[in-house]
Order: C-alpha cells, then structure tokens, then sequence
C-alpha cells in the first residue's frame, strides 16, 4: 500500500486561538451610581485592611458615581449595591470594620478563599436581604452568633474550612429559606440540634470534619427535600434513625468515621436515588439492606471496618452502576460463587477480612473497568479465573484457600502493580509470563507450595519494590538476573530449597534495605559485592551452609546473632561470630605495618578490579545487543509505520504532545496496545535525504542499545524518506520544566523527590560517559529534555542532537544545545566533550533545588571564584521559596547537590568533577 502524501503538520493552530483572544469584561453594571452610605462603608472597611489587600482593590477609590464599577462590586437598577463577590482576592484583614448597615439591600456576599480573620460580627445581621453567605475558606473563628438567625431570607450558607467553634445555633430553624448548609471542615461542638428537622427547605446539610457528639436527631427525617448529607468525620454516637427512610431525595449519605451503632436501617431499600453511601469505619452490625440499590443508580457503597454480618444481597448482585464497592473488615458470610454479577463499571471492590467462601467468580474478569479486587483473608477456595478482561492494577487473593497454578495469562494484565498470592494452596512454578509485568511493584508469592525454578525472567519486572517467594518449595540457584532489578527494597526468598552460591550480582541492589534468605540451601562466602549495598538495613542468612567472612557492610555488622546462627562457618566481628582467621576483611586490630599491606593490596585489587570491570564493560556491551525489538521494528517498518499513521489519525494535531525545533511528538497506542511517544522529525528541504538517513541509521543502532533505567528507552526509528519516525518509551508525566513551572505539581515535588530526580539524571550521564563503549556525549541536557513519570522518577531524553564521541575526537559540524544550559568554552570551541554535559547538568540541579532557572546566579557565580565552591551564597537563598525548608537530612543532601552543581559550573572545564564523581557523591 502506498503511503498517501500527509497534510502538512500544524501543532501550532491552537495557539493563535489564543493570540487573538479578547478579554470582554463582564462586569454589567445596570447604574453608575451607589448610596453614598455604601461608597463610604466600603472605603474605611478597605483602609482597615492589611496593605496586601491594596492592590486587589485598587479601583475602590473616587467617590459614590463610580462605585458600582468597582471590582467585585454590582448594583441593582436603583442604584444601590446587590452583590458583593471578592472571591479570591487574596484579602487579609477582620470583618467587623465593616459597617453592614450601610447595605439594606444585598443579596449577595461571597468572600470565600481570602485570609480573612477574627469573629464573624453579630452585626452581620444587618444585611436584611441577605440570601447568599459565603465566607468559606478562610481563617474565621469564634462562634456563629445567636443574631445570626435575623437573616430570614439566607438561602445558602457557607463557612466551609474555617476556624469556627462552639455549637450551632439553637435557633438555626428560623432561618426557613435555608436550602444549603455547609459549615464542615471548622471546631463545631455539641450536638446537633433537633430542631434542624424544621428546616423544610434544606437541600443540603454538610456538617463534616467537626467535633459533634450525640445522636443524629431523628427530626432530620422531617428534610423531605435533602439531597445530600454529610455529616462523617465527627464523634456522633447512637443509631442511624430510621426516618433517614423517609428522605427520598437522597442521593449522598456521609456518615463515615463517627461512633454509630446498631443496624444500617432497612428503610434505607426506599430511598431509589440514592447514589453515594459511605458508612465505614463505626460500630454498625447487623446485615447490609437488602435491597440498597434499588433505584439502580448507587455507584459507591461503602460500610468497611464495621461488624457487619449476613450475606452480600442480592441486590448488589444486578448493580450494574456500581464504581467502588468496599465492606472489608467485617464479619459478612455467604458463598461468594454466586452472589456477584458482572459490573461494567466497576472500578474497585475489597471484601477482604470477611468470613466469605466458594471460588472467585469467573465474572470477575468481565468487569471490564475493574482496576482493583480484593478478596484477601476469607476462605474462598477454587482456582484463579481469567481475568484479562480488566483493568487490573491491583490483585489480593491473598490467604485464602485457592489452589491450581498461577496462570500464565495474569502476564497480560499490564498494569498490575501490586499482586498478592500469599498464603494460598498455588502449587506449580511460577510462570516466566510474570516477568512481563513491568508495571509491578508489589508482588508475593510467599506461603503457597510453589516449586521448580524462580524465573529469571522476574527482571522484566523492572520498576519491583518488593519481592515475596518465602516459604515455597523453590529449588535451583537465585537467579543472578534479579540484581539487575534495580528498584528493589526488599527480598525474601526464605525458607525454600535455594542451592548453590549467592550471585553476586545481588550487590548491586543499591536500593535494598531488607534480605532475607534464610532457610535454605545456599553454600559458598557472601560475595564481597555485598558490601556496597549501602541501603541494606535487615538481613537474614541463618540457616544456611554459608560459610568465610561477613561483607564489610553495617547491616551485616550490626545484625543479630540470629541473623546468621546454623551456617557452614561465617566469621567476622559482628556479634556472635568468631573473627575470621586473616586479617583480609573484617578484622579490626592490627599494627602498622599491616596496615600498609592491606592498603597496597587493596591498592592492587582495586586497580585489578577497575581493569576488570573496564573490560567486562566493554565487553558487556560489544556483545551483541538485544536488539529484538529494533530489529523487529526496522524490518517492519512499513507495518508500525502504517500503525502509527492510524494511531495519530495520520499525525493529527490532537495527538501532537510537544513540538521543538528539530521534530514534532506524538503520542501514539499501537495496535499492541504499547503506548508509545513518536517523534517525528522536520527534514530540511535542502538535507541530501539518503545520506542524512543513514547516517541517522547507523546512530540510531547504536542509541537503540542504550538501556539504563532512567534514559528514556529508544524503541525503533522509521526510516521515512519524507519524516523519519523516532518511537520512544512513553512516559506519563511530563518535562521537568513543565513540572517546576506548573504551580498544580510543584508542593508535591517535594525535597526528596527534587534530590532524587538529580540522583537520576547524574546517574544516567555517568552511564553513557562512562559505561558505553564509545562513550556518548549528550550534547542538550536541560530541564526541556528530562522527563518525569507519574513517581517523578527522571528519564534523560532526547539524544536528537548526540553523537558519538570518537576517541580520536570527531569533527562537529553545528552547534547543538540549549541557551543557557551551554558551557561557556562552547563559544570558542567546536568540539564539546562530556565537560559540557557536566556543565549542562550544573545548571539542571541548579534549578530543581531553586524551582526555576537559575540565571544570573551562574554568571554571578563564576565571576567570583573559577576554582571553588559556592562561596558566599547561601542554601536558603537559593531554594525553591514554594516549598516549606527541608528537614535536617534533606537539607544536608541539598548542600552536598548545591556544591556539586557549582562545580559542574566552573569555567575551566578540567575542574570540573566527571559525571561518575557525581553520582558517586550523590550515593546518599
Ligand atoms: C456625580 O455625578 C453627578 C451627576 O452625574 C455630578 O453632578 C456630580 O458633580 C458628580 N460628583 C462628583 C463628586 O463627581
Ligand atoms: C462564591 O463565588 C465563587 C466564585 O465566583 C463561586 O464559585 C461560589 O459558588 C460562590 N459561592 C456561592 C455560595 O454562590
Ligand atoms: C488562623 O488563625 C489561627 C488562630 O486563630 C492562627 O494560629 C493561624 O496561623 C491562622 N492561619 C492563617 C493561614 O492565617
Ligand atoms: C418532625 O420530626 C419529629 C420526629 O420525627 C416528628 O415528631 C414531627 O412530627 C415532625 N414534624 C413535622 C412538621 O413533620
Ligand atoms: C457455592 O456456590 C456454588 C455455585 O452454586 C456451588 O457450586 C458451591 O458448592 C457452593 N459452595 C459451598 C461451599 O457451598
Ligand atoms: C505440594 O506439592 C507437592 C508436589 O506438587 C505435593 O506432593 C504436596 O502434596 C503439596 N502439598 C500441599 C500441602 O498441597
Ligand atoms: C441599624 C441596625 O439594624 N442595626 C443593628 C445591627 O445589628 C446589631 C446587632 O445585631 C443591632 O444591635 C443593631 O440594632
């Protein structure tokens, strides 16, 4: 099939849209003129604000002609003000300079989100008109005043997330019109009173996240119209009256986190519109109503950590509205084989910690927006149905009485992060289909009578925190592949039939903090790797046929005696065990001279181990790569081509992610339901087509065998005459420009996550630097070309503008890079080097920890010193002002990551550190 010739590519439409946009005010103002009463009452309620409220108000000044145009202000056709609305003005100040008097005939008053302080004024009962209150979020205290219920036309009223204490009015009845109450969030005491139930009009009552005590009246069953009610979050005590039944409307109960008892009322199966019903986390027994979704329209129904008993109803059953459904931590009963249909829609269910038994329904795997089931702690039996209808993220079946094998096909569900299996009956070995779970962050194994071999396979599930196979029958060796699980936290493998020696690769888990391997089979010495492993905290390695020295690592050192009893011989000087026999690891006291030795052959060793792993690395990777999926792509490329052309609805401007100066991005879902990023390259006119292709090509091959985890991973290239195709790794995220920039992201990107990303991105610049034979200079690191995923961790990306660095140096034909991310030698010389990255990344760590480009102070710096540290300028100057300080440990990592990046900055690059020094420093 011949590819049609494309529309020419338009990212960009959008953005004239926004050129030429007009801003029309919307301030309608019927009449110029306001009572001079009013004017006046505004101008010296405005000068007893704090100075910061000035400039949102600066158009409140002149005299009464004008105040009507006044921001936040509108007036009736009579000329006197109806609306006041300063919502968000950022205005700081009290309530009670302001003379409500002076305003008979407003309507409306909305002065929520502002930093407003003090009591709400008794005299805010002046406003006689008064239909709409808003004072919510802000930082309003004392109580609401008795006066308060003179408002007799106040339709809705909010004090939502202030300070407000003591109790509600007694009186609060009065105020009849009433449609909307909403005072959660605040320190509301007491109880509620029961003369609330007069309130007839009363659509909504949101009483949440106080301090109310006693009963919920049962006069609320009187608010025939309520829609919503929320009342969790507080301390009530006693039943749920049943005359909640007679609340029809009902679309939303809240009741969670209070001290309810007895039963969930029956009357409940009355109420058809009923929506949202959140009952957890009291003392509520009895059985679930059996007829709770009668009105078809309940999409979360939650009562967990209750003492629930009775079966799940049948009427749950045809629910098909459902989204979330949570009862675990209660004592339901039944046969759970039966009682559950198929829900389209949803999303979560947790039974677990019931009494619930029969198999896990083969319905389960139709219910095709499910992302989590748990049914863990019943006593279900059965097998593992198919479940690749789903969605599934997460999968708990754990301790129950499941038998048969873990089935291949759970490989397919792709996002699955966290799977439990403990504590079944699973018998078989673990299927290699696992491994295709790169999502997986979660996943035990342990408890069951699994055999045979661990997969090595497990690597593929790269992004691994913990790893569970303890207590099964697994034989063989540890597979060494798992070291290379870079993410890894904790490991037990204990109490299985583990032979052989412990790979040494494992001490490359840098991140471990607990291993266990306990209870096994395992012989030889603890590989001297082990002693690097610098998060390791617990260990575990008693009842082995281990033998020789401890490694030379705190957690071992500080273990307990139990840690490593019922072994071959250990030694070293950790409690309990004798000292080894030479001085080679491990022994303490000893006179100068061999200390000299040690250090000379250490020395030695060393230098050897640096050769050998130089050589190993070289090696490592002339091997022949796994090219598989390049290989596949290349050759298919007329298939993923035409893939991608449909999957772009043929490079479609919606499907447009990013356009930079060299290529448009595209993000793109393949047929294979891979998410992939497409970058489509803009091929000058002029370029000789062919040449510039393969020499793309032969680039490409070899960036294409780059794989470390946090370098964006290059999939395949197109080679398109007209637009080369470049498919990347898809990260969900964005740039890390995007990420300091946008207000919505920045208080979540915490210190950690900050020195973390720095950690990342050093760590991939001393892989390509120095890890890669030939050596790969990057050529454009800035906060535009690394990616952050959703767990901000840091992706490097865009080798567009790399090329190989030739030993024998190579000639470069343009300059690549971005301004103010260059180092300076490049003015004058053509030919970068790593310093340049070593720079570029100076400037990149600069800005994370300052949560903007650091600008001037580079250059501010470098004029002051061209050799030294940052001297003169201080930590707390230079932080990011939009998060809180750092705690102690943070704080000291980010002068370590501060002094680093002023070293990356010098002028000469010579004395600037390598990017291995780096990420040696930045091993906290
Ligand atoms: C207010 O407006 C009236 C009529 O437009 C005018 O006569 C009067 O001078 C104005 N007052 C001031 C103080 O500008
Ligand atoms: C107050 O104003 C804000 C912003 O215009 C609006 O979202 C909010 O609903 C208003 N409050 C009431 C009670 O109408
Ligand atoms: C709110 O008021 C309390 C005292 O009433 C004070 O401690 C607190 O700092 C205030 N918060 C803000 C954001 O102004
Ligand atoms: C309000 O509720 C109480 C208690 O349920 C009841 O006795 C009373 O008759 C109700 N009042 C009205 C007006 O319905
Ligand atoms: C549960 O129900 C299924 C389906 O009706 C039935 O086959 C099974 O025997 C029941 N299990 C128990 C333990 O009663
Ligand atoms: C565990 O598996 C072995 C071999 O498959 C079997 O002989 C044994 O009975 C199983 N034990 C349990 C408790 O299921
Ligand atoms: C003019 C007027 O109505 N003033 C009232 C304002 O509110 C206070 C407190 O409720 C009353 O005492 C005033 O009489």
């Amino acid at each position: 099939m011949a590819i049609q010739k494309q529309k020419p590519l338009n990212c960009t439409s959008d953005l004239q849209f926004l050129l030429i946009f007009i801003v029309v005010s919307s301030l309608a103002t019927s009449s110029s003129a306001a009572t001079e009463a009013e004017a006046e009452a505004l101008l010296i309620w405005k000068s007893s604000l704090d100075n910061i409220s000035m400039s949102p108000l600066s158009s409140w000044i002149g005299n009464n002609n004008t105040t009507c145009n006044w921001v936040g202000i509108s007036c009736n056709n009579f000329g006197t003000i109806n609306h006041i609305n300063l919502t968000g003005f950022g205005l700081k100040g009290t309530l009670h300079t302001l003379s409500f008097p002076a305003f008979p005939n407003l309507l409306s008053l909305n002065f929520s989100h502002n930093a407003f302080f003090g009591i709400i004024p008794p005299s805010l009962s002046n406003l006689s008109s008064l239909e709409i209150l808003d004072l919510s979020h802000n930082n309003i205290s004392g109580s609401i005043p008795n006066e308060f219920v003179m408002l007799g036309n106040l339709s809705i009223l909010s004090f939502q997330q202030n300070q407000i204490s003591g109790q509600i009015p007694q009186d609060i009845y009065k105020l009849s019109y009433l449609s909307e109450i909403d005072i959660s969030l605040n320190n509301l005491t007491g109880s509620i009173p029961a003369s609330i139930g007069n309130l007839s009009n009363l659509i909504v009552l949101d009483l949440h996240l106080n301090a109310l005590s006693g009963p919920i009246p049962s006069s609320i069953g009187n608010l025939t119209r309520l829609k919503e009610l929320y009342l969790m979050d507080n301390q009530l005590s006693g039943v749920i009256p049943s005359e909640v039944g007679k609340l029809k409307f009902l679309t939303d109960l809240g009741l969670v986190n209070n001290k309810l008892n007895g039963t969930i009322p029956l009357e409940l199966n009355n109420l058809v519109y009923l929506k949202n019903i959140f009952l957890s986390n009291n003392g509520l027994s009895g059985s679930i109503p059996g007829d709770i979704c009668s009105g078809g329209l309940l999409e979360i129904f939650s009562a967990h950590t209750n003492h629930l008993t009775g079966s799940i109803p049948r009427s749950l059953r045809n629910c098909t509205s459902l989204t979330r459904l949570r009862l675990e931590r209660n004592q339901l009963s039944g046969n759970l084989s039966e009682e559950l249909g198929i829900y389209p829609k949803l999303i979560y269910i947790d039974l677990s910690y019931n009494r619930l038994y029969g198999e896990v329904s083969e319905n389960w795997g139709k219910c095709q927006s499910l992302q989590s089931l748990k049914l863990s702690n019943n006593r279900l039996s059965g097998r593992i149905p198919q479940l690749e209808g789903t969605e599934l993220h997460v999968l708990d079946l754990s301790s129950n009485s499941l038998v048969g094998t873990i089935p291949k096909e759970l490989g397919k569900l792709s996002s699955l992060f966290n799977l439990s299996l403990a504590e079944n009956k699973f018998s078989g070995s673990v299927p290699s289909e696992i491994g295709m779970l790169a999502n997986m962050q979660y996943l035990n194994l342990a408890a069951n009578n699994l055999t045979g071999f661990i997969p090595e396979q497990l690597d593929g599930c790269g992004k691994l925190l913990s790893l569970n196979l303890s207590r099964n029958g697994f034989s063989g060796s540890i597979p060494l592949e798992l070291g290379s699980i870079q993410s890894l936290q904790a490991l037990d493998l204990s109490h299985n039939l583990l032979m052989n020696s412990i790979p040494a690769q494992l001490g490359g888990l840098q991140k471990l903090e607990a291993l266990n391997l306990s209870h096994n089979e395992l012989l030889g010495s603890i590989p001297s790797s082990f002693d690097n492993m610098l998060s390791l905290t617990v260990v575990d390695i008693s009842y082995n046929q281990l033998e020789g020295p401890l490694p030379n690592n705190k957690a071992f050192q500080e273990a307990p005696v139990g840690a490593f009893t019922k072994n071959r011989g250990l030694c070293g000087n950790a409690t309990g065990l004798i000292a080894c026999p030479s001085a080679t690891r491990g022994g303490k006291k000893s006179n100068k001279s061999t200390i000299v030795i040690i250090a000379v052959i250490s020395g030695i060793l060393f230098f050897v181990f640096v050769v050998v792993g130089v050589l190993c690395l070289i090696c490592h990777t002339q091997e022949p790569q796994n090219e598989n999926q390049f290989k596949v792509w290349s050759l298919d490329g007329l298939l993923v081509y035409e893939d991608i052309v449909e999957a772009t609805d043929a490079f479609n401007s919606k499907h447009c992610v990013g356009v930079g100066g060299t290529a448009s991005v595209y993000k793109a879902q393949l047929q294979t339901d891979r998410i992939v990023a497409v970058k489509k390259l803009h091929m000058l006119q002029d370029t000789d087509g062919e040449a510039m292709l393969k020499a793309l090509e032969s680039e490409i091959h070899i960036l294409s065998g780059i794989r470390h985890r946090n370098i964006l991973k290059l999939y395949g290239f197109c080679a398109h005459p007209q637009h080369p195709l470049l498919l990347y790794e898809f990260i969900e995220g964005g740039s890390l420009e995007n990420i300091l920039t946008d207000e919505n992201y920045v208080s979540n990107f915490g210190w950690m996550k900050r020195l973390n990303v720095v950690k990342d991105v050093a760590n991939a610049l001393s892989y390509i630097h120095h890890d890669c034979s030939p050596p790969i200079v990057h050529r454009d690191i800035s906060s535009k070309n690394i990616l952050l995923d959703l767990e901000y961790g840091a992706y490097v990306s865009d080798f567009g503008t790399a090329r190989l660095l030739k030993p024998n140096g190579s000639s470069w034909t343009t300059f690549a890079g971005t301004f103010g991310y260059c180092a300076p030698e490049l003015a004058y010389t053509m030919e970068p080097n790593e310093k340049c990255d070593v720079y570029s990344f100076g400037v990149v760590a600069l800005e994370v920890i300052m949560g903007k480009h650091p600008g001037d102070l580079i250059s501010n710096f470098l004029s002051l010193s061209s050799t030294s540290t940052a001297q003169g300028i201080h930590l707390k100057d230079v932080l990011d002002p939009r998060l809180l300080p750092p705690n102690n440990q943070a704080a000291e990592r980010l002068i370590t990551v501060a002094n680093l990046a002023f070293a990356c900055l010098r002028t000469s690059p010579q004395s600037r550190p390598t990017m291995h020094q780096v990420s040696q420093e930045l091993l906290f």
